[in-house]
């Protein structure tokens, strides 16, 4: 059995990857794929405990450091007890988020070193990385826009808006040094315009 094929969807808050990794399932699904969707943080029982600590904005304040290693924390558990069983049973596996979001994040957002990444990836990933990842872009403004008028914000959402603004560019620059996997996708704009670009991109995985 061939292996499966290993998605990520990532992005600024509000760019729509939850929405849209729900058309992505249904597009792989009529074309026969047997896919799982899954998330980062999370994925797991203790992944998902991690989130809630990651996400909680009453929490004590976080290190830096603390919150590199929770996500790394949480990969870990992810990738053994779901992502790898998954891709060896020859299922696709598409993730909301994955290591990019932390290059943006915590590499971007909180100026956090590269190379101290680059050493986490390697350690908790060996050779695993996603066959082709998916970047919804648009303007800080807009994904916000669409996420505050769900109510209250976790931790990271309550950042200020300059942080963001690292976070995009981050990711810009990581499009810009693996243009083989990863796809920028224009967020900033009518939905179904956002969903032919993601047909346009995954068109040519489908055999
Ligand atoms: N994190 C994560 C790190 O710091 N490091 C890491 O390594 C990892 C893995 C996780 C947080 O953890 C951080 C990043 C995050 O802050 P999360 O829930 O995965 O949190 O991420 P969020 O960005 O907070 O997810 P959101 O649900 O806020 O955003 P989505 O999923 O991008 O947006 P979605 O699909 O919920 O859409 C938001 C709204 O916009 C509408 C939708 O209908 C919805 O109402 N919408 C559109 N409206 C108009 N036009 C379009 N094209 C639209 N697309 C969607």
């Amino acid at each position: 059995m061939s292996r499966g094929k290993f998605i990520t969807l990532e992005g600024g808050e509000g760019v729509g990857k939850t929405t849209n990794l729900a058309f992505i399932k249904k597009y792989l699904q009529d074309h026969g794929i047997d896919v799982i969707v899954t998330r980062e943080p999370g994925g797991t029982q203790l992944a998902e405990k991690i989130r809630q600590l990651l996400l909680d904005s009453s929490s004590e304040s976080i290190s830096e450091s603390a919150e590199l290693l929770l996500m790394f924390a949480a990969r870990a558990q992810h990738i053994k007890h779901v992502i790898e069983p998954a891709l060896s049973e020859g299922k696709w596996v598409l993730c909301d988020r994955f290591t990019d979001a932390t290059y943006a994040y915590q590499g971007g957002g909180r100026n956090m070193s590269i190379n101290t990444i680059e050493w986490l990836e390697n350690l908790v990933q060996g050779t695993l990385r996603p066959d082709l990842t998916l970047l919804l872009d648009a303007p800080v403004e807009i994904g916000f826009g669409r996420v505050r008028t769900r109510g209250e914000l976790d931790r990271f959402e309550s950042e200020r808006v300059d942080f963001f603004e690292r976070v995009r560019q981050a990711y810009l620059r990581q499009t810009a040094l693996y243009p083989a996997r990863i796809k920028l996708i224009n967020a900033n704009q009518p939905l179904t315009d956002v969903q032919n670009s993601l047909v346009d991109v995954l068109r040519p995985l489908i055999k």
